[in-house]
């Protein structure tokens, strides 16, 4: 069994000083690499050593698999761990590590690839025996056939792109004479956004939740699942707040989602942490809609109600370890919330990044603060706007909030606009409170806000 002794982290910010803390717990030296507007990051600070590998954009720096792989070869690491987006779902980038002969922390390449084609996805986990939605098992080929198809399925129907995910690329069809324009449109941006046209058709569920299942898998095809997060809470697609356990799922739905997401992921191959994302409709049944390849922002509030460190298993299972515990040994503790403060306009969720002027970090019992900002950090224009997660974590999902909204009171990002009074004004929203949220969560709350006569700009104040 091998050891690694040296890891890159090829990715900024939160998350890359998320795998630097645990890697320094493990006794495993660190590779930063940055882009120059990365600078005075923390994850550059904190690492053992770090790389400059490109201009300030993406695709100069982070997305630039030569950089990156020059990099390792330069440090002579021994894995690299991809964090959440950049490279984390590029078969190819996990492909060319392997050439390299360094170890990509995630799964097998085919793998990848197979989950990151939504309809070849669809298809395995269908196999594999999860309840999947009414539609098309190939991309459409023609108006004609998905007109056959939808009356079948029954309107509404919703059109997505087979390279997409996230959200992106989607049409609800409610009416016949729609589809056609519909699937134009889908096709045109799916062409546009990931090179593939391709498209297919789906049942579509109104006021569905958005819950999820972490799955911890080894390299021997042992798999157990660490419980569910509710993400229904989200704008535009961009999730807000995450909570763990889900307030609408019993002991017996739990165990019959885990136990298909376990199951598939042992048909499919997977090895490392992977996420497989349901909807929940409101008749109580789950559908398979996606599986995520990677460790998820979200991650957090699993890690605070099982108390296991995904990114340490991750590592643990890339060194070709089998997982030491099984379903048995998981226990779930209390309830967490994580809400994500981003650098951007509450109202209008326009990015926001410069300078923090003045910055209070919360802590205290059952405070968690996930973030690579500080004060007089400049937030770069270049990136995603998350610059920090708070996550608590008590006993009840009431104490939580309550924990939650302290802990928003006292936390201080000067200089810039944030998520912050947004998130403190959901935790007083008595429908949050209540539990009885969906994913149209965000569009009820801004009506219900402006129906009482409360300008939406007051959520700023
Ligand atoms: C759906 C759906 C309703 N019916 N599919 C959006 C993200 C992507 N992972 C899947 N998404 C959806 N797929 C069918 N057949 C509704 C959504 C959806 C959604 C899902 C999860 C969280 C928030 C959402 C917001 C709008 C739509």
């Amino acid at each position: 069994m091998r050891r690694f002794r040296k890891i890159l982290i090829a990715n900024r910010g939160e998350i890359a000083c998320r795998i630097i803390w645990t890697c320094k717990e493990m006794g495993i030296q660190t590779v930063a690499v940055h882009s120059t507007a990365d600078r005075d990051s923390l994850h550059v600070r904190f690492a053992d050593e770090a790389v400059c590998i490109g201009g300030p954009t993406s695709q100069q720096s982070y997305l630039n698999i030569p950089s990156v792989i020059a990099a390792a070869e330069i440090t002579d690491v021994d894995a690299i761990h991809p964090g959440y987006g950049f490279l984390a779902e590029s078969a190819q980038f996990a492909e060319i590590c392997e050439a390299c002969n360094i170890k990509f922390i995630g799964p097998r390449p085919d793998v990848i690839r197979m989950m990151g084609d939504k309809v070849e996805a669809r298809r395995a986990m269908k196999e594999a025996g999860l309840p999947v939605l009414a539609g098309s098992p190939d991309p459409l080929k023609s108006e004609e056939e998905a007109t056959v198809l939808a009356r079948e399925i029954g309107y509404p129907v919703i059109i997505k792109a087979a390279a997409g995910g996230g959200g992106r690329g989607m049409r609800i069809v409610h009416r016949e004479e729609e589809l056609g324009p519909a699937m134009r449109t889908a096709a045109t941006e799916a062409a546009a956004a990931f090179k593939n046209g391709d498209i297919y058709v789906e049942k579509y569920v109104e006021n569905p939740r958005h819950i999820e299942i972490q799955v911890l898998a080894d390299e021997y095809g042992h798999c157990i699942h660490l419980g569910e997060r509710d993400c229904s809470i989200q704008r535009r697609h961009q999730k807000l707040i995450e909570e763990a356990p889900s307030p609408v799922l019993t002991q017996e739905l739990r165990e019959r989602m885990g136990s298909a997401a376990v199951e598939a992921c042992k048909r499919v191959g997977y090895s490392s942490a992977g996420t497989i994302e349901f909807l929940l409709d409101e008749d109580g049944q789950f559908y398979f809609m996606e599986m995520n390849t990677r460790i998820q922002v979200e991650h957090p509030v699993t890690e605070m109600i099982t108390l296991a460190d995904i990114v340490r298993n991750q590592i643990f299972v890339a060194q070709g370890d089998p997982l030491w515990y099984q379903q048995s040994d998981v226990n779930f503790n209390g309830h967490s919330i994580e809400c994500r403060i981003n650098a951007e306009d509450p109202e209008t969720f326009a990015p926001s990044p410069g300078r923090i002027t003045a910055y209070n970090a919360p802590g205290g019992p059952g405070v968690r603060l996930d973030t690579a900002a500080y004060n007089g950090y400049f937030v770069p224009p270049y990136y995603d706007s998350l610059i920090a997660k708070l996550i608590v974590h008590a006993r009840t999902r009431e104490v939580a909030i309550a924990r939650m909204r302290r802990a928003l009171e006292v936390m201080v990002v000067e200089g810039i606009k944030t998520t912050i009074p947004l998130h403190r004004a959901i935790m007083e929203d008595p429908y949050f409170r209540a539990g009885e949220y969906s994913t149209r969560f965000m569009e009820q709350f801004f009506e219900r806000r402006k129906n009482q006569g409360v300008s939406a700009a007051s959520v700023g104040d």
